[in-house]
């Protein structure tokens, strides 16, 4: 099943990678997932097309099949429940390792 991530067409970082959709290519290069990137203006983001696959109208989206996510750590947790090599296997390993992944995605941003 084809993996299709959203970015933005042009990249107001100046391609700095600080858009959220580098840590999505991040975590699916690790797990060696090949995908697709749709790349989208911002205008294109807020139309009611897209808020199907996104109702904030941002980037990432993640399609693969019929299945649609948004938020990047809730992507990112996908793939490595999905993949091996992203998340340990022993169970408080890996509960320790979501618990940064929360951090990461608050009180650390
Ligand atoms: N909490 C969301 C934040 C998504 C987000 O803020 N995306 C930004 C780019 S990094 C965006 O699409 N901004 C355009 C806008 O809000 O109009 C996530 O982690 O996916």
């Amino acid at each position: 099943m084809t993996i299709t991530i959203t970015a933005f067409k042009q990249s107001p970082d100046r391609g700095r990678g600080l858009a959220r959709d580098m840590r999505v290519r991040w975590a699916l290069e690790e797990a060696g997932q090949p995908y697709e990137v749709r790349l989208l203006s911002f205008e294109q983001l807020k139309q009611p097309a897209y808020r199907t696959l996104h109702p904030f109208g941002q980037i990432p989206a993640y399609q693969e099949g019929d299945l649609i996510l948004f938020e990047s750590g809730a992507i990112i947790l996908h793939i490595a429940e999905r993949h091996g090599g992203l998340l340990p296997l022993d169970a408080i390993a890996r509960a320790r390792a979501i618990s940064w992944m929360f951090a990461a995605l608050n009180t650390v941003e």
